[in-house]
């Protein structure tokens, strides 16, 4: 428990300003660190809550190429629609800034610039792949080629997005660029490298002797990096034309690699806040060793896969420039799957937040109560639509909105709406209040130790408690039968409905706030619940009772359902050609014989009909003059089924058959794509079954 005030820089991890945030983003760092804040707030501890865009990195140039747009307008676009989607589920940052800024630049400059001056980097000189016609060196996301494990064929230079594997570049059969097409050449360029190794010692002790206590997942990742590895000089610096300028004569068309940049974007963003408050020196109690004290904490909440960057080179960067102070804890979730499949962008496999309050407007803290509930605290998790539903229906609906309506409706019937005079309190009465603090002090120690599923089920067991109170009591048999006993025990109800509200603030904000107000009582703290929590006060009148939440009903669900399992069979349907695609080059060579192995034939549509529930798919039968056979094609969007009955279309018959959407497909009509990706049938006036050689 909390007593005395510390000071807390919390931090959520800057998200790459590349594309909207999902589920998986909110229950891996968003949603815990915005419930740890919350709390800390609620203790009168004294916190600053950190978080803004990542808007450097190969991450934005790959996007700005997918959307044929420029770095820019990808991180304008994209900052402006993840600030609202944190916004709108309710993320209490004190500041959401850009690693754009021009503080930012200033400051990542600055810490280049004082490694330089004391010599800390290492000048070396590596050869990387260069692309001889966009004449550029190309980043490993930017060399396309064939997966050595899957044969895969648009796997990126560091993963291959199909099988999973971690790739380097010179894995890749037959590698090509992607932004020409051309094969990359070994090329001489120099870099500034941060020799990890130096601080091998002090990262051994900062982490495995100073902080044992961090989370296994954290820790176990700390040690293969330390102990099994070994740590290696990394390159500080890119050959990139989009992120901070290295900030000297010889490094032209360089910028910083987008991790030396990145994390110190927690600090610029606590300048700028401290900036806006007009007290521009009061972000350096924060960070500065100087200013800090023993407890002044910084606390960086982590999805697993940035542990090594948080754990590792953050605070080798720290070190080497010396005045910060380290993390003092780096909590990072595992990863949240959706459905039983690991959430997606690329493959728009994902529940989308921007996205879920069109379907469920006003229920941002439904979705907080789910998550909360199935965060991948020690292994991934899986979210699903049922699950979702089962929270609500079984646990929000029948358990708290429940406890509220009750005593709510009861007191309206019984005491004309007023907090009642309780009279003497009977030890029924006086243990169910006694849970409240008892409730509060081990849901804090639980959030405390970054355990927020397992706190909120402490103040979920509180509401169980008041309902069995109120079942075991019966007022409703009692007004009957021994009635003065019914003031003190809606007083003792309405006064745990009450203590709720702060209980649930840090994971339901709307729902502590609707309590309050149909309850009538003013906002109280987490603390205030530590110590004689009697927060309403007799005679006072509370609001006729509305029901705080609703059930979601099996349709809604299913609708979610069928929408996930429609995209599923899309992205299958597909060839899913990923992103970055080929302009100009042609493929590589093949023999004559691996020619001959394809069956290319004139068909004739014989009938055309549209694939129920998809946009882009049309189910047709074709005669190809050896047989009639099914397949489907995803032309829809081009061609009406009208249209093609009875057009001679060229065939490729001896694909491997394929199920798509529950239909075998028999073969793949042969389309013309055009510059802007418009479709044109290859036509033939020949006979159906002619073949093409
Ligand atoms: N942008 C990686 C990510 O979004 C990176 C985090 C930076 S935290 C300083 O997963
Ligand atoms: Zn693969």
């Amino acid at each position: 428990m909390t007593t005395s005030s510390k000071r807390y820089t919390v931090t959520a991890a800057l998200p790459y300003a590349n594309g909207p945030v999902h589920i998986g983003h909110l229950a891996g760092a968003y949603l815990p660190a915005d419930i740890y804040a919350r709390y800390l707030r609620s203790t009168n501890q004294e916190v600053v809550f950190i978080c803004g865009t990542d808007e450097h990195g190969v991450a934005i140039t790959i996007q700005a190429q997918k959307e044929s747009t420029t770095p820019q307008a990808i991180v304008d676009h994209y900052h402006k629609l993840i600030h609202q989607s944190f916004k709108d589920f309710n993320i209490s940052f004190d500041v959401f800034s850009r690693t754009s800024n021009e503080t930012h630049t200033k400051t990542a400059q600055e810490f280049f610039l004082k490694f330089h001056k004391d010599g800390k980097f290492k000048e070396i000189e590596t050869e990387q792949l260069f692309d001889p016609e966009a004449k550029q060196f190309l980043a490993d996301r930017y060399i396309v080629g064939t997966c050595p494990v899957c044969a895969f064929e648009k796997a990126y230079g560091d993963q291959c997005e199909n099988c999973g594997t971690s790739l380097n570049p010179t894995d890749l059969i037959n590698p090509k660029s992607a932004l020409s097409g051309a094969i990359p050449e070994l090329k001489k360029t120099k870099h500034w490298f941060l020799p990890l190794e130096d601080y091998q010692k002090d990262l051994e002790k900062y982490i495995l002797v100073d902080h044992p206590e961090w989370k296994t997942n954290v820790l176990g990742q700390c040690r293969s990096w330390l102990i099994n590895d070994g740590l290696h000089p990394r390159a500080m610096t890119r050959d990139l034309d989009w992120g901070i300028p290295v900030p000297l004569a010889d490094a032209k068309g360089k910028v910083l690699y987008v991790w030396f940049d990145a994390p110190l974007g927690y600090i610029t963003a606590t300048q700028e806040w401290a900036a806006q408050k007009g007290e521009p020196d009061s972000w350096k109690k924060f960070w500065l060793k100087d200013h800090a004290n023993e407890d002044t904490r910084l606390v960086c909440f982590i999805g697993k896969d940035n542990i090594v960057f948080h754990c590792i080179i953050f605070p080798a960067i720290l070190m080497g420039q010396g005045e910060y102070i380290l993390p003092w804890n780096v909590p990072a979730n595992e990863f949240l799957n959706l459905e039983g499949q690991k959430i997606s962008t690329s493959r728009n496999w994902a529940v989308w937040l921007h996205e879920f309050l069109i379907s469920f407007p006003g229920k941002g803290d439904i979705l907080r109560y789910a998550l909360t509930a199935t965060l991948p605290e020690n292994k991934d998790n899986d979210f699903t639509w049922k699950d979702f539903q089962s929270r609500n229906n079984n646990e929000l609906v029948a358990i708290l909105g429940n406890l509220i309506n009750r005593m709510t409706v009861l007191t309206h019937k019984y005491q004309n709406g007023l907090v009642p005079e309780p009279g003497t309190l009977h030890v029924e009465d006086e243990k169910l209040l006694a849970e409240i603090s008892i409730t509060a002090k081990a849901a804090g120690e639980a959030i405390e130790h970054f355990k927020f599923r397992e706190a909120l089920s402490i103040v979920m067991d509180l509401a169980r408690t008041g309902n069995k109170y109120l079942a075991d009591q019966e007022p409703w048999k009692k007004i009957n039968t021994d009635p003065d006993r019914i003031p003190a025990i809606l007083y003792t109800s309405l006064q745990l409905g009450a203590a709720l509200a702060p209980l649930l603030e840090p994971f339901m904000p709307d729902t502590a706030h609707k309590i309050n107000l149909q309850l009538g009582c003013g906002k109280h703290s987490w603390e205030d619940t530590l110590h004689n929590p009697r927060f309403l006060i007799s005679g006072h009148p509370i609001a006729p009772p509305v029901l705080l939440f609703d059930k979601i009903e099996d349709d809604i669900i299913q609708q979610q359902i069928d929408a996930l399992k429609h995209r599923k069979e899309e992205i299958e349907a597909s060839n899913l050609p990923t992103l970055p695609s080929f302009p100009t080059k042609s493929k590589p060579e093949i023999s004559f014989e691996d020619f001959q192995a394809i069956d290319i034939r004139v068909a004739q549509i014989l009938s055309a009909q549209k694939i129920p529930n998809s946009d882009k798919l049309l189910e047709l039968k074709i005669d190809t003059g050896l047989d009639h056979r099914t397949l489907v094609s995803g032309i829809s969007q081009y061609f009406s089924p009208e249209e093609i009955i009875g057009k001679k279309v060229v065939v490729l018959l001896n694909l491997k058959p394929r199920k798509i959407k529950g239909i075998m497909s028999q073969g793949m009509i042969l389309m013309a794509e055009g510059k802007s990706g418009e479709l044109n049938f290859v036509t033939a006036d020949a006979e159906p079954g002619s073949t093409i050689q």
